[in-house]
């Protein structure tokens, strides 16, 4: 690199000299006003000391020009030095200063360029900042929007921050049902052998044994067996023998082990045996330990876990963990007729980590049972749907 420095009255000389001497090839690195001569400045001319630069590969002639300052090594670099940490405070100062420098400074047309070239590459980074804010805004905006529709499904928070997380920023319809998907399971049982329902009372336990009673006997034409340890409420014993009765199938009550063994062993011919069991209070552990009892007795593992959808979530959490010493395999949720938001499926089966086998949506025995697809149950959730 070659550097020298021009003293001259204005830009259209230095230009004319830059050319001549340096070639076209030459660039400007800086320019400064300097006054020159008078005395204590008084009479002093005004000059522009312009420092211009070219390639070293670059020719050029005609050193011994009077107004031309050849200058050193060491000061050449110093020039480049100081034009390269000019050009980068012209850098960051912002929009702003530079159109104020714009208005006051007549700026020479290759200073302008630069100029010119730093406010469009500013703006540049202004629209891309902005672009990108813009964007984490309507992200997070949409982020709230599922997050409340969501929360209008009574989907819980926990469930809520699972799915949002799924979604990995797509909120694209089809990727939300996709996640909602994701997020339930579902099983069929094995309709044959000693198939037992656990849950609290009231949540539809015996109802539900009539339903699967009726579809395995009246449709399915199986054998079908009644067992119930419901020993507390007289009336449920009842309500159970009625339904047997009416379907002619064996029914059996029992109050204590050796009974069951006995219930059991004498339903041997029967394909399916259902076990009806009492309420128990998911809170009391002695309670749910002489039903485990019983459970255990029947040798089986197709045990299900009976869940009213219309139960406050806080409820469900309790119950889940306290039918948990039960083994249970699979969740049947009761009375989807009675509530109108479906989230509180997405929430039980979170809580439970085991999959739906029966959803049941009415007190007609034996029609009110179902089996759903994903589709379908995510339909339902999000409310494109109805049961
Ligand atoms: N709306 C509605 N009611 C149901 C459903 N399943 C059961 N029930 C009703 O819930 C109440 C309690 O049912 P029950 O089978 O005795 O519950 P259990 O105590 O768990 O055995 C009864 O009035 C049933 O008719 C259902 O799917 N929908
Ligand atoms: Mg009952």
């Amino acid at each position: 690199m070659i550097i020298k420095k021009y003293i001259v009255k204005d830009m259209n000389e230095a230009l004319n000299k830059i050319k001549m001497e340096l070639g076209h090839d030459a660039v400007i690195i800086s320019s400064r006003k300097i006054k020159k001569g008078g005395i204590f400045g008084l009479f002093s001319q005004k000059y522009i000391e312009v420092t211009a630069g070219v390639d070293k590969s670059q020719k050029y002639d005609d050193y011994n020009n009077d107004d031309v300052n050849s200058v050193s090594m060491e000061e050449s670099i110093k020039a480049l030095k100081k034009a390269m940490e000019k050009h980068t405070n012209k850098a960051l100062v912002s929009e702003k200063d530079n159109t104020n420098i714009k208005k006051t400074e007549k700026i020479y047309d290759g200073e302008k360029d630069s100029k010119d070239e730093i406010l469009e590459e500013m703006k540049e980074m202004k629209e891309l900042i902005t672009g990108l804010s813009n964007e984490k805004a309507k992200g997070e905006s949409l982020n709230d929007k599922i997050k409340s529709k969501l929360k209008a499904v009574d989907i819980n928070d926990r469930c809520i921050e699972k799915i949002l997380l799924d979604l990995h920023g797509n909120f694209d319809d089809n990727n939300i049902k996709e996640v909602i998907k994701n997020n339930i399971n579902i099983c069929d049982i094995d309709e044959s052998g000693i198939i037992v329902l656990v849950g609290p009372t009231g949540v539809g336990k015996t109802t539900t044994i009539a339903k699967l009673a009726g579809r395995f006997s009246l449709i399915e034409k199986k054998k079908v067996g009644l067992i119930t340890v419901d020993t507390y409420r007289i009336g449920a014993v009842e309500q159970l023998r009625t339904y047997a009765d009416i379907m002619g199938i064996p029914f059996s009550v029992v109050i204590t082990l050796k009974e069951m063994d006995e219930a059991i062993k004498s339903m041997s011919d029967c394909d399916v045996i259902l076990v009806d069991t009492t309420g128990r209070s998911s809170k009391n552990e002695m309670q749910i330990s002489q039903l485990r009892a019983f459970v255990e007795r029947t040798g089986t593992n197709n045990i299900s876990l009976v869940v009213s959808c219309t139960t406050k979530d806080k409820d469900i959490e309790a119950i889940i963990n306290g039918y948990k010493k039960l083994n249970y395999k699979n969740i049947i949720i009761t009375k989807l007729d009675e509530t109108t938001t479906y989230g509180s499926i997405i929430n039980i089966i979170n809580y439970a980590g085991k999959p739906v086998s029966y959803f049941t949506t009415g007190q007609n025995v034996p029609d009110d049972i179902k089996k759903l697809s994903l589709e379908k149950i995510s339909s339902i959730i999000l409310g494109e749907d109805n049961i």
